[in-house]
C-alpha cells in the first residue's frame, strides 16, 4: 500500500466508497464524479501506478479485472453494451496515480472521445 494513494486508502476501508464488488484482487466502486449513468471504476487492491506500470508479472491481474467487468456488466444491467477506458500518464489525463478501469455504461456514448488534434 501506497500511504499518499487515494485509491490504496479506498481499497483498505480508510476512504469511504460505494463498492459493487469486492474480491481478494479487485474492488469496484462508483466514481465520485460520474460521467454516465453507470460509472464504475475497477482497481487493483495492489498498488499499480498506471497501465505503463503492467509487466508480465503483474498482467494476470487486468484479466481478471475485465473477467469482473463482464459479471458487472450482467449485474447491473448493462445489456446494451458498455465501455471501458483506462487514462494513462499526463497526455492520457490520468489523475489518481494507482491503475484503474473505468466502466461507463447506461446511455450510447459517443466517438471519438476527443477533439482528433
Ligand atoms: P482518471 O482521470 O482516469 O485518473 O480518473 C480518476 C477518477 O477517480 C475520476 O473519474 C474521479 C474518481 N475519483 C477521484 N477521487 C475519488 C474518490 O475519493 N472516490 C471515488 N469514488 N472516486 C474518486
Amino acid at each position: 500500500m501506497m500511504s499518499d494513494c487515494i485509491f490504496c486508502k479506498i481499497a483498505a476501508g480508510e476512504i469511504p466508497s460505494t463498492k459493487v464488488y469486492e474480491d481478494d484482487i479487485v474492488l469496484a466502486f462508483k466514481d465520485l464524479e460520474p460521467q454516465a449513468p453507470t460509472h464504475v471504476l475497477l482497481i487493483p487492491k495492489a498498488h499499480i501506478a498506471s497501465a505503463a506500470e503492467i509487466t508480465p508479472e503483474n498482467s494476470a491481474l487486468v484479466a481478471h479485472i475485465f473477467e469482473v467487468a463482464a459479471k458487472l456488466a450482467k449485474e447491473l444491467r448493462l445489456d446494451n453494451g458498455f465501455r471501458v477506458v483506462n487514462n494513462c500518464g499526463e497526455d492520457g489525463m490520468q489523475s489518481v496515480q494507482h491503475l484503474h478501469f473505468h466502466m461507463l455504461g447506461g446511455k450510447k456514448m459517443g466517438w471519438p472521445p476527443y477533439p482528433a488534434n
